[in-house]
């Protein structure tokens, strides 16, 4: 067993009475701050930059891939890559920057994990979108931690990693391969937003970038992974139109892998590259990783278990990985049901309960000994009119089998802190 050393890293986050420390950068606390020691302490921790971890093995697969395949003018690499940019983003770059509107439930602090009003752990990789193109790039990759409060399970973890693919083309780069491309536009006046294109986009120029957008990524997910079976599936950006996500088969169910679609103009034209049509896409590296190596649980990627991570260390990154699972030790699980607090909404944007203030209480008091939450009865009592919510926790650890007793004390803890930390009445 050789742990992996953790110092020597980034500066230690913590968060203290008034501020939050976190990169070595001071931010003071107000109404909103909601991380946490647990989460912090992941910040920094930059596992796709660690070299055989699976996160850093998939990000280096997808690089070789887009640098083999997509090739500039001059030779060189198409896209660059950027995976060192800081996970603490403004409130602006992970939401308005992207055309999400004030108010919209995306930026709900019961979803997100804010240092204090304006500034957070970015909730996607696509805050740095309009910061890069702004910068000059056309054509770009950008993987990194992103930080969400969520449900929990097997494929959802509050601290995840995702890659951001851009792409823009000017008139002559999407039309110079169509014939009499010459006469085609990008733009067009006095058009209407329809299911299939933005106002402002002619229809075939849309096509092609859909059509280039989807070959791209379809052509990645098959060198990863040969030939598995995927589909499109319609969905909502605020940030593009139309919209996409792709799910691909994993152990017997559709999981979906990422989010994409064709740019929206406004994004492109405040970030000055109003003469361009553009691309973009967010895929989780931990959601391919666990297709491309059957990686049983998201808990799995933060483990430093010498069986797990030695699997990874790989000679040459394109030598395939049979990943050998861990066997799984037994489950135990247990109920808890409290009486929900009474107050209405309170504060502006600030709701009293929400059920990922439960998600985040169980995990920041179990850690990874907890599988999986899920609500298994919502009850409103007839005459009071109270609500009581009843969740099962499933615990597991990964490397060794619980005894009963150290669940009942992880589980007793969390009745408590409920109780102290919710303002939820225990019906335990
Ligand atoms: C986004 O985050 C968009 N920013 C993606 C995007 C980028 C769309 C560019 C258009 C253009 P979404 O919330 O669906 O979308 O997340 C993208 C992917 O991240 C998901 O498909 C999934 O693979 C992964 N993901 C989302 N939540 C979790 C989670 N809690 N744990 C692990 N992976 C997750
Ligand atoms: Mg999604």
């Amino acid at each position: 067993w050789r742990r992996l050393s953790t110092k020597g890293h980034a500066p230690q986050s913590v968060i203290g009475q008034d501020s939050a420390q976190v990169l070595g950068q001071s931010y003071p606390r107000d109404d909103f701050t909601n991380v946490t020691p647990k989460i912090l302490e992941k910040v920094g921790r930059n596992l796709h930059n660690q070299s055989h971890h699976p996160l850093w093995l998939i990000k280096e697969r997808i690089k070789a891939h887009f640098y083999s395949s997509y090739i500039g003018r001059s030779g060189n690499p198409l896209f660059s890559i950027h995976d060192n940019l800081s996970p603490v983003v403004t409130t602006e770059q992970n939401f308005d920057s992207l055309l999400i509107p004030p108010g919209h439930p995306s930026r709900k602090r019961g979803d997100n994990y804010y240092l204090n009003r304006t500034t957070m752990l970015r909730a996607h990789t696509s805050a740095h979108q309009t910061d890069l193109v702004r910068s000059g790039l056309d054509a770009f990759l950008l993987a990194g931690d992103v930080y969400r409060r969520d449900e929990i399970d097997a494929s959802h973890y509050p601290v995840f990693h995702q890659m951001e693919g851009v792409r823009l083309f000017s008139n002559r780069q999407l039309f110079s391969r169509v014939q009499n491309g010459g006469e085609l536009s990008l733009f067009e006046r006095g058009g209407r937003r329809s299911p299939e294109k933005q106002e402002t986009h002619t229809l075939e120029a849309v096509k092609l970038v859909e059509f280039d957008l989807k070959r791209t990524l379809t052509q990645l997910v098959s060198y990863l992974f040969g030939a598995g079976e995927i589909r499109w599936v319609d969905c909502y950006f605020p940030f593009t139109h139309p919209s996409f996500e792709m799910e691909v088969r994993f152990q017997g169910n559709w999981m979906e892998v990422l989010g994409c679609g064709v740019m929206e103009q406004e994004l492109l034209n405040s970030a000055g590259a109003g003469d361009k049509l553009g691309w973009a896409f967010g895929l989780g590296l931990e959601r391919l990783a666990m297709v491309l190596y059957s990686i049983p649980d998201i808990r799995l990627f933060w483990s430093q278990d010498e069986r797990f991570l030695k699997q990874f260390r790989v000679q040459d990154i394109h030598q395939p990985v049979c990943f050998q699972t861990l066997s799984k030790y037994p489950p135990l699980h247990n109920d808890i049901s409290f009486w929900l607090p009474n107050g209405k909404e309170s504060e502006a944007g600030r709701e009293s309960f929400t059920e990922n203030d439960f998600y985040e209480l169980v995990r920041s008091i179990g850690g990874d000994l907890v599988e999986k939450v899920s609500l298994v009865d919502n009850f409103t009592h007839p005459k009071t009119g109270r609500r009581s919510h009843c969740y099962r926790i499933i615990y597991r650890h990964m490397e060794r089998t619980l005894t009963q007793q150290e669940v009942q004390r992880v589980h007793q803890q969390i009745e408590q802190a409920a109780e102290s930390e919710l303002g939820v009445q225990g019906r335990f």
